[in-house]
């Protein structure tokens, strides 16, 4: 056994809710509660943790809070614990390959062991995976909102707290007008628009008119598994296409940009399957000149932490959905990350993640648990 190895001895799952302090309404739903697995590594003198960033209902992707509890229990853990003592953290995607898909299940898993080898290391996260700066530029999503006053308030709200970027949620009938009119009160802010696959090749003539509007980027117009047609209605825009659902792996992220789909990568380490697939899914971008960015999925302290340390990455070049705590919670299940009046945050430096769950906090909020 090499002297890092990280002998695991159990591996727990946590079930977690908490209040979100607004509504999150996308063209997927309305989220009013984050519900979120952590996962909990323990070894023989560190713990390691991991977030799920599955939503309840499988309308992001195919998965799902409650597929992910089977996977995790019944497949992905027994596998990992199977082969003994972890040697190097890419030991874990090889442990799992054999499981098609869940790849959120599996990203969960690897940033608990991860999170556990570095600490057991020493290291943090952020020079881990080669980071480059130790603060990172945040932008923010606003869901769709009752009114368009309702949103203009909200967005004024996190411009006022230094956000650099602003992304609107856009759905069949509730998009060209908002943004005008977004665009109009706010002629020079960086502003995008995410979609969420809810349009159709047969709607470029909308995305025609958003292209007049000087957006930084559109966000996965189109069905997630069309390639060809993201690359038809790119070739129609001066913006650039980010697709986010489509890219599921460094494989995806490659084809992507060579066909033409896309000029822009959202990067999720839940969405690709963890955080260093996330980090190959950045190299590919960067060595074909695709600016990238980080994506968010509602995370607790626990998943944006790894955010983070992924954004510090030299070819993430764009601010993220890498907001602070307090646009979403109350309280984080974590110390709260805190956006800097210049609107970036800084990138938790400690060992591992460099964030832990708060006992107190993380009791209040488990509604269930099992331990393998
Ligand atoms: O800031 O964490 C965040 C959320 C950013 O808009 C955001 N996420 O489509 O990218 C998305 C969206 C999302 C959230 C998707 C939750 C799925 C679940």
């Amino acid at each position: 056994m090499s002297e890092t190895a990280l002998a695991i001895r159990s591996v727990e799952l946590l079930e977690i809710a908490l209040p979100l302090v607004r509504p999150f309404r996308t063209s997927f739903g309305e989220e009013r509660e984050k519900r979120a697995i952590l996962v909990s590594i323990v070894s023989e003198d560190v713990a390691g943790w991991g977030e799920c960033v599955t939503s309840t209902e499988p309308r992001y992707s195919e998965e799902w809070l409650g597929g992910a509890w089977i996977a995790l229990a019944d497949h992905l853990v027994p596998s990992l614990l199977a082969a003994g003592p972890i040697l190097e953290p890419e030991d874990v995607g090889r442990r799992l390959a054999w499981v098609r898909g869940h790849r959120m299940a599996k990203a969960a898993l690897e940033a608990a062991v991860l999170d556990a080898w570095l600490r057991a290391q020493g290291q943090s996260l952020v020079s881990y995976l080669g980071g480059v700066r130790d603060r990172v530029e945040c932008g923010v999503s606003v869901g769709i909102a009752s009114s368009i006053d309702a949103m203009l308030e909200e967005i004024h709200g996190y411009l006022a707290k230094g956000y650099r970027r602003v992304k609107l949620k856009i759905e069949p009938g509730r998009d060209l007008e908002v943004v005008r009119q977004v665009r109009g009160e706010l002629p020079d802010t960086p502003l995008s628009v995410d979609a969420n696959a809810a349009y159709e090749l047969s709607d470029a003539p909308l995305f025609e008119a958003l292209d007049e509007l000087g957006l930084v980027m559109i966000e996965q117009p189109l069905d997630h598994e069309d390639l060809v047609e993201h690359a038809a209605l790119q070739a129609r825009l001066r913006t650039p296409i980010c697709l986010d659902e489509s890219i599921r792996s460094a494989r995806d992220a490659k084809a992507a940009i060579r066909l033409g789909a896309c000029r822009v990568i959202n990067i999720k380490p839940g969405r690709v399957g963890g955080i260093l697939e996330a980090r190959r899914v950045h190299d590919a971008a960067k060595r074909q000149g695709a600016p990238c960015w980080i994506g968010g999925m509602l995370e607790t302290g626990v998943g944006r932490a790894a955010n983070l340390a992924l954004a510090a990455l030299p070819g993430v070049t764009m601010p993220g959905d890498t907001s602070a705590s307090d646009r979403y919670f109350a309280q984080d299940l974590t110390e709260p990350l805190v956006l800097q009046p210049d609107g970036t945050i800084a990138v938790p430096s400690g060992p591992g993640m460099g964030v832990e769950p708060q006992r107190g906090r993380l009791e209040a909020s488990v509604v269930r648990r099992r331990t393998i």
